[in-house]
């Protein structure tokens, strides 16, 4: 492959260019009216306009995009996360014009896009599972007879749902059946498809995924875990490698469940597979991504791999070069997405234009971003304008780079996510490692975090009274000051 076509935008656009470039490999861009300036047609070697601003006119339309490649004469198509990464017609499309999909085969992505077909093709592989039905169910008599037997709380899930859409938690049996056919009419209107199925509802799970690369010999590998249980609605806020729980056991047996499930779709490529962890340490398999992640970046730190050139050289039918054997954690890395959104104002999209933009420097910090000062953040995509990611010998100093990187990343204009990701890593839940799923509901609110920093101010104010009475050679009084910062909130 001696060129290729990323069809995608922003961050991710540019990371995988760079890594294309290092493997002297010439890049292609596609953009939208909004993007004609934007930093990945500027890197790329070329550039190629394909429709108006909304994504459904652009970065959606398959044909433009593979009529992009063939002028251009990309032997490969990048996806990136979003838009067409997850479409197996789009895989399949691009593979019968002869171009190479820079990710795994149309099968696995649809068997995966379907959380029932998941459920059974991954049945005769020994993976541990949440109990509950694996089929589509209507009848709602039935339903009573499941849900009696698994106790409640229950969870009603979409099939073809993703990322928490279309799920509702039922805590009584009187109330299953307004809800199984809500969830049914939801599902019907959200994704054309109103397969529902039942599931034991575990309470105060941590999101734990594992990263797997497989290649078209038959090799699988893991690239242990992320730990993604800080997310608000469903949106990930904050994700580190590896997992402050884990256990080297629970590590190896998730990691090998991880391989099977890749093994029993034939996958090939860069994949993830998601568990849910219980409080006893119990996991179970919730579903199969089939993309490079947003987050993919903490587990490349630890492990030293970068998974573009990996997904770029498994594309190009090259055998894996290490065995899971040669593969170790080293150090430890944190993630914080920012997004234009103002956490003050319940995570409103904040747009505007970047007057000041000025990235942290320094060892140990990555940015991958997509942007530059003075550039409008459009209101058409995605509204995450950057991931920070900090690396440390030890987890403690992960994060106080990341606190430490957050000071020195200054950006206005716009409201960002920045403040939020501080006030995570200064949180002694956070800190402790001792959090779940609901660690945002929990523990932040506007009131909460305005507490927070009058207290930050009253230390800030003890500290220069400390200091300027030393330089006053006088004894200093005694510390009242008792931690404002609330935990247990909801
Ligand atoms: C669950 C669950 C509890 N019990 N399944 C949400 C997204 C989708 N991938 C699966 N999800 C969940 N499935 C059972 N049986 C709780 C969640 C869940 C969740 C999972 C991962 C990360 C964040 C979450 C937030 C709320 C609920």
């Amino acid at each position: 492959m001696r060129k290729i076509l990323v069809a995608n935008r922003g961050e991710i656009a540019l990371r995988i260019m760079r890594t294309a470039r290092k493997m002297g490999i010439q890049t292609v861009a596609v953009y939208s009216d909004v993007d004609r300036h934007a930093p990945h047609v500027k890197f790329a070697d070329e550039a190629v306009h394909i429709g108006p601003a909304p994504s459904s006119e652009s970065y959606l339309v398959m044909d433009k995009i593979i009529q992009a490649a063939k002028d251009t004469g990309a032997e490969g198509i990048h996806p990136g996360y979003g838009f067409l990464s997850e479409n197996g017609e789009f895989a399949q499309k691009v593979t019968r014009s002869d171009i190479t999909f820079i990710g795994p085969r149309p099968h696995a992505i649809e068997v995966m896009g379907n959380k029932l077909a998941a459920k059974e093709a991954v049945k005769a592989y020994d993976i541990p599972m949440v109990p509950g039905v694996d089929k589509a169910i209507s009848d709602v008599t039935l339903a009573q007879k499941i849900a009696d037997e698994i106790g409640y709380p229950i969870l009603i899930k979409a099939a073809a749902g993703g990322g928490g859409k279309g799920m509702r938690i039922v805590d009584q049996s009187a109330s299953l059946k307004e809800q199984m056919e809500r969830a049914i009419s939801e599902a019907q209107s959200a994704f054309g498809d109103g397969s529902v199925f039942i599931e034991k509802y575990v309470g105060s799970p941590r999101h734990i995924e594992i990263q797997v690369l497989a290649d078209t010999h038959g090799n699988v590998v893991y690239l242990f875990e992320r730990e993604c249980s800080v997310q608000r609605r469903h949106q990930k806020v904050v994700e580190e490698a590896p997992s402050a729980v884990l256990t080297p056991e629970i590590r190896k047996n998730m990691g090998e469940a991880a391989v099977r499930v890749a093994e029993a779709c034939d996958y090939v490529g860069a994949g993830t597979v998601e568990f849910l962890l219980d409080e006893n340490k119990n996991f179970y398999f919730l579903e199969m991504n089939t993309r490079l992640q947003v987050e993919h970046p903490v587990s490349e730190l630890i492990t030293g791999i970068d998974l573009v050139e990996q997904q770029i050289k498994v594309a190009r039918g090259e055998k894996l070069s290490f065995t899971q054997e040669d593969l170790k954690i080293q150090g430890h890395a944190l993630e914080i997405r920012v997004y234009a959104e103002d956490p003050m104002e319940d995570f409103l999209p904040s747009i505007g234009t970047l007057s000041t933009y000025k990235r942290p420097e320094g060892e140990g910090i990555r940015l991958d971003d997509g942007f530059e000062e003075g550039m409008e953040v459009p209101i058409y995509y995605d509204p995450m304008i950057a991931k920070l990611i900090t690396y440390g010998a030890s987890r403690d100093e992960a994060i106080q780079k990341m606190i430490s990187a957050i000071d020195n990343y200054h950006i206005e204009g716009i409201e960002t996510t920045l403040s939020f990701g501080k006030y995570v890593c200064q949180h002694p839940a956070f800190i402790s490692g001792d959090f779940d799923t609901h660690f945002v509901k929990k523990y932040w609110s506007k009131e909460i975090y305005d507490e927070g920093l009058k207290a930050e101010k009253q230390i800030a104010a003890r500290i220069a009274l400390h200091h300027y009475l030393e330089s006053q050679k006088k004894v200093v009084v005694a510390n009242t000051l008792e931690s404002n910062w609330k935990t247990n909130r909801s």
